[in-house]
């Protein structure tokens, strides 16, 4: 029997992999699935929360960019202390957006919070101290990155920082190999049979397409960010904090 928001999308042997999409029946069960899918995602969510309110400036604005179901929205704003500061929640997918507007609402913090259902491509970027891109860049298109990492910056606040989170590729094939196995075994001691595995990779096949390491620091670097740090990784998911 199904727990209730279980993750069970690619239990059962299917005719077609269709693309992933993050449509009404992920929302159901996308807690479970990315805690069983991403290793530290709780750490990057409570660590948003904590890096953000160390840069986070009085009279500003933070995005939480991809912002699914809110968590680094709800983790932000219970630890902002600055005044006057506004909160931006963006996702292009309505289902998501619509059951983030429902957990932020049911949130007694008194942070405004504004919502956009959009692409983040074309979301305008002003007075931000704050930017958080966690695990959202590895699903815009390869080719259009730059222009996006280009666009926060230039809407940002000197001092201000970006956080960057997301599943990298590796260049080398013996350490592909070993992140990719070893984060199979990580979904595998989760419940997620091989066939779960299998189809999920499948499902994600030209969807989520990781960089390296260098590419983004290469990228952060490039557009302008003068501090770029590594400040967390688990297996192959890593995250980044850039300061302008
Ligand atoms: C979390 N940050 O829980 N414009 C807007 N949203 C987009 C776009 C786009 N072009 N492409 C993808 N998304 C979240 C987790 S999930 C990561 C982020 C994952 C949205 C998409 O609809 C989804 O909600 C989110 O980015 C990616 O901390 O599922 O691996």
């Amino acid at each position: 029997m199904k727990k209730p928001g279980s993750d069970q999308l690619y239990a059962a042997p299917l005719d077609e992999i269709v693309s992933f999409s993050f449509d009404e029946t992920v929302v159901d069960v996308f807690p479970d699935m990315i805690k069983r899918s991403v290793p530290g995602y709780s750490t990057l969510i409570n660590m948003a929360g904590v890096l953000s309110s160390q840069y986070a400036q009085p009279g500003s604005q933070l995005y939480d960019l991809g912002c699914s179901l809110g968590a680094v929205t709800l983790s932000m704003r219970r630890r902002l202390t600055q005044p006057d500061c506004r909160l931006f929640a963006v996702d292009n997918s309505a289902a998501m957006l619509s059951r983030c507007r429902q957990y932020v609402s049911a949130d007694t913090v008194d942070v405004p919070v504004e919502f956009a259902c959009v692409d983040i491509q074309h979301v305008s970027i002003e007075r931000a101290s704050v930017v958080v891109l966690n695990l959202t860049l590895q699903f815009i298109k390869p080719s259009h990155r730059m222009a996006m990492i280009e666009k926060i910056y230039a809407g940002m606040l000197p001092g201000g920082a970006l956080l960057l989170s997301e599943k990298l590729a590796f260049s080398d094939e013996a350490e592909a190999r070993f992140f990719t196995e070893m984060h199979h075994a990580f979904k595998r001691s989760n419940g997620y049979s091989e066939l779960e595995v299998s189809q999920k990779r499948a499902a994600l096949d030209n969807v989520l397409v990781p960089d390296t390491r260098e590419q983004h620091e290469a990228r952060l670097r490039d557009v302008g960010f003068n501090e770029v740090r590594q400040w967390f990784q688990c297996l192959n998911f890593v995250s980044f904090v850039a300061v302008k």
